[in-house]
């Protein structure tokens, strides 16, 4: 890679106005994968001015020529498919097969928002004036500004942007401080394939740049996807502007319930899965394991089993489950709650807080590294570790006696509801679950992660006001116009309503 990165603006790289410069680091080895500039306030503002200068241009082409630049772009995500998956890897730690399946969730993305461009539009909607013609139509809202996360660092930013662009918005997008490295590469792509100047810009840097976004009133629409701390901020920052949209995602504190008529291979896996992929650094990953005392003691020990042996370590080797947390601040973190679930005085089970010497892999010493953590809890205890979201490899197993109401009254016991899971052979409480649980995302024998792109992506209660993702997001990214048209040369109006103009005599 060469020296310092820089921010592409109006079509150009672009060396920003600031001097200070961040660097990305692999979090399995601590080695320097590039150095990036720090976006400033007045980075983001010719970054907006660009946006908003190529609007008009973008916005009179076709959806069908819009679509054809992400269709160059997804042809060359499917064919970098193995190097981005390991940069994707190298750079946020997720092992190999997640970092290529982050790649190919966003060819998926593009996919489906570069296809829509082929399907019909709107509603024809029925008038009470048979010469009526009524219809919807949709504009682009004009600049869309998007804050992403590091944990999907190619697929979320595509979640954004794919339909934002096709629907003829124009971007200005911040990635994620942690992952810069995709970031760059995303936006050579935009560059490669001649996107029209301005159309696409990226600022890199950190939470001020993204708050100089969130502020500005040329932004027409916010796309966030990451941390419910600063996505309420946003919320409430765009709220005060007229006009302005937000769509936030954010995070859950998920679970899964396991009830007596559990197939335990299925709960095991699922649990597992959904607890420890990503090192439990999904928005979606499971940290509340709800389950009957009938089935209780066996599934404990099959879950406790796997959490005591599942492979930490190299994400680069196809034999690693887990690969490190994303930066020290947050192995600090994760090390915190599990502090803090000992002073709540719950039971642990398995504590690989810090893992042996032995199991880190050569060369890795400088890793983040945090291996399983479980314990089991009172589910009505108001514990802050049951109910805070850690974004770690911390599950509560939360044993209860009764039936499925009683066990979706302790999953709905949390702030948040984003994703969640039933394991049940029983399709009474399948549905029961369905019908009751507090979720935007719910699973039946199934692990909680893994959400397909064409699926609404969000959350209900803390976990989001919005889709920023999919078919949701044109609501996002789109104003309406419902359209009349009259047939006939007299105006007749509806609700009854007299259109005789009376005079006075
Ligand atoms: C996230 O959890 O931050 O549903 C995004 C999933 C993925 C996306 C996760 N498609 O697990």
């Amino acid at each position: 890679m060469s020296d310092v990165y820089d921010h592409y603006i109006g079509g150009n790289w672009d060396a920003g106005d600031g001097s200070e410069r961040f660097e990305s680091t692999n979090p399995a080895t601590g080695e320097r994968l590039g150095t990036f500039r720090r976006g400033t306030g007045s980075d983001i503002d010719r970054a907006l001015a660009a946006a908003d200068a190529a609007e008009d241009e973008w916005r009179a082409l076709s959806h069908i020529d819009r679509a054809e630049y992400l269709w160059d772009i997804y042809h060359e995500l499917r064919d970098r498919h193995e190097e981005l998956g390991a940069i994707v890897t190298k750079e946020c730690g997720k092992e190999i097969s997640e970092g290529k399946a982050d790649v190919t969730e966003a060819w998926h993305m593009v996919e489906w928002a570069a296809g829509d461009a082929r399907h019909p539009k709107g509603d024809v909607v029925p008038s009470e004036i048979p010469a009526k013609d009524a219809y919807m139509r949709r504009k682009p809202r004009g600049v869309v500004g998007c804050i992403t996360p590091w944990n999907f660092p190619v697929a979320i930013p595509f979640w954004h942007m794919a339909v934002a662009l096709v629907e003829g918005n124009t971007v200005v997008w911040k990635p994620a401080e942690q992952t810069p490295w995709c970031g760059q590469i995303i936006a050579e792509m935009f560059d490669d394939v001649g996107i029209p100047d301005g159309v696409f810009n990226m600022v890199q840097g950190f939470g001020d740049a993204g708050a100089a976004i969130v502020d500005d009133e040329r932004v027409d629409t916010v796309l966030f996807t990451g941390s419910a701390e600063v996505g309420h901020e946003i919320a409430q920052t765009v709220a005060e502007q007229p006009g302005k949209l937000a769509a936030c995602e954010m995070g859950g504190k998920n679970g899964i319930v396991v009830t007596e008529e559990a197939d335990l291979d299925i709960a095991v896996h699922a649990a597992v899965m959904s607890s420890f992929k990503t090192t439990g650094q999904r928005c979606v990953s499971s940290e509340r394991l709800v389950v009957h005392e009938d089935v209780y003691d066996e599934f404990k020990r099959r879950f406790v089993e796997v959490a005591e042996s599942v492979a930490v370590g190299d994400p680069l080797d196809e034999g690693t489950f887990m690969g490190p947390l994303i930066e020290p601040a947050h192995v600090e973190k994760v090390t915190g709650y599990n502090d803090l679930a000992r002073e709540e005085e719950v039971n642990v089970l398995v504590d690989r807080t810090e893992l042996d010497s032995a199991e880190i892999p050569d060369g890795h010493a400088d890793g983040n590294w945090v291996g399983p953590f479980v314990y089991e809890a009172d589910p009505d205890a108001p514990l802050r570790c049951t109910h805070e979201e850690v974004f770690g490899p911390h599950v509560a197993l939360l044993k209860y006696s009764g039936d499925i109401e009683r066990a979706v009254e302790i999953h709905n016991d949390t702030e948040y509801g984003l994703a969640g899971a039933v394991i049940s052979e029983d399709y009474r409480q399948v549905n029961y679950y369905r019908d009751h649980a507090e979720v935007g995302l719910a699973y039946g024998n199934l692990p909680c992660i893994g959400a397909e792109v064409q699926l609404p992506f969000g959350g209900v209660k803390r976990s989001g006001n919005g889709y920023p993702s999919a078919r949701e997001v044109i609501e996002a990214v789109t104003e309406r116009t419902a359209w009349t048209l009259n047939n006939s040369k007299d105006i007749e109006m509806a609700q009854g309503l007299s259109a005789d103009i009376n005079t006075e005599d």
